[in-house]
């Protein structure tokens, strides 16, 4: 009961195999309160039964595409955990990417829009600020944290992840400069960089099914890595086990970003012997 007593809001689930589901799981089991989002009525179901399965104090639309619908929903959770001596939330979980499917699918310069890579800034960097923002005089109150989650992509290229790699590197940067802005009042700010794992956002990429096989051949580990390894280590940088570290990217990847070239690779291409 590592969280007991403690209050998150966690937005991204989509189904069970949501990374955000994992993490939700992991902050239940020890015991925290949660707040679940959804951003719109096609989502609702599935995260209502994240709600009861883990019996969050609320389900609030979010729709981090639009201001309003971010300071709506901010304000209702300021009905829940912003009154009283011990106000304020203990962490925000974003687990939110999206990028319309053209642009995951061919060359990079052929498929990359402007309004394309528009609409991948907004729903998957910038709106890590725009919650940061609004649940800044929340998270201070408690010494919260904020965590986001990112990929490889944002620093190295995967086929077919094309304009998802920008706005990656970019939400990274925002981790940073997050970090930087609100470690004055106490927030730390972290982001996960997991590796590839089958969930709806993922499987909009195209070819993402060869890429589980290639990634779990190249890393060290010699396998992916499940939601639950994902969720266990936001629960450590959620948690006060964690107070020293912000502005953080954590690898769990089961090793993958480490490898350039390894003798497994060069077997691969067929270059195993000297
Ligand atoms: O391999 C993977 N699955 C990896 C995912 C590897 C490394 C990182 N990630 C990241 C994703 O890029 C994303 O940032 O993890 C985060 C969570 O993604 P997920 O768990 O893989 O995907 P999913 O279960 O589909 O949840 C993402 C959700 C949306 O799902 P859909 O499938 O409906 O697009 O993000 C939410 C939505 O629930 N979302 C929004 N939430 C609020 N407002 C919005 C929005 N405008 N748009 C999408």
């Amino acid at each position: 009961m590592l969280l007991k007593g403690r209050r998150f809001v966690v937005t991204g689930i989509a189904s069970k195999l949501s990374i955000a589901w994992a993490i939700a799981e992991s902050l239940h089991r020890e015991g925290a309160q949660l707040i679940l989002t959804y951003p719109n009525d096609k989502i609702k179901k599935r995260v209502d039964m994240a709600a009861e399965a883990f019996d969050a104090v609320a389900v609030i639309e979010c729709d981090v595409g639009s201001d309003e619908s971010i300071q709506v929903c901010f304000d209702e959770i300021a009905k829940h955990w912003g009154v009283g001596d011990d106000k304020g939330i203990d962490g925000i979980v974003h687990a939110i990417g999206f990028a319309p499917a053209d642009q995951l699918d061919g060359d990079f310069t052929q498929a990359t829009t402007r309004e394309g890579s528009q609409i991948a800034h907004d729903i998957s960097s910038y709106s890590f600020v725009a919650l940061a923002k609004a649940g800044r005089e929340l998270l201070a109150a408690r010494q919260g944290s904020l965590l986001t989650l990112t990929y490889e992509g944002s620093i190295s290229v995967l086929p077919n992840y094309n304009v998802m790699g920008m706005a990656k590197a970019s939400l990274e940067a925002s981790v940073r400069y997050l970090a930087s802005s609100l470690g004055g009042e106490g927030i730390r700010v972290n982001a996960i960089s997991a590796g590839p794992i089958r969930t709806l956002a993922a499987s909009g990429i195209k070819s993402f099914r060869r890429m589980l096989d290639v990634s779990e051949k190249i890393a060290p580990l010699g396998r992916n890595v499940s939601q639950e390894e994902v969720g266990n280590a936001a629960l450590f940088l959620l948690s006060p086990w964690a107070s020293g570290i912000t502005g953080e990217i954590l690898f769990v990847d089961a090793g993958f970003n480490t490898v350039a070239i390894s003798e497994k690779i060069m077997m691969m291409v067929g270059d195993g012997e000297q």
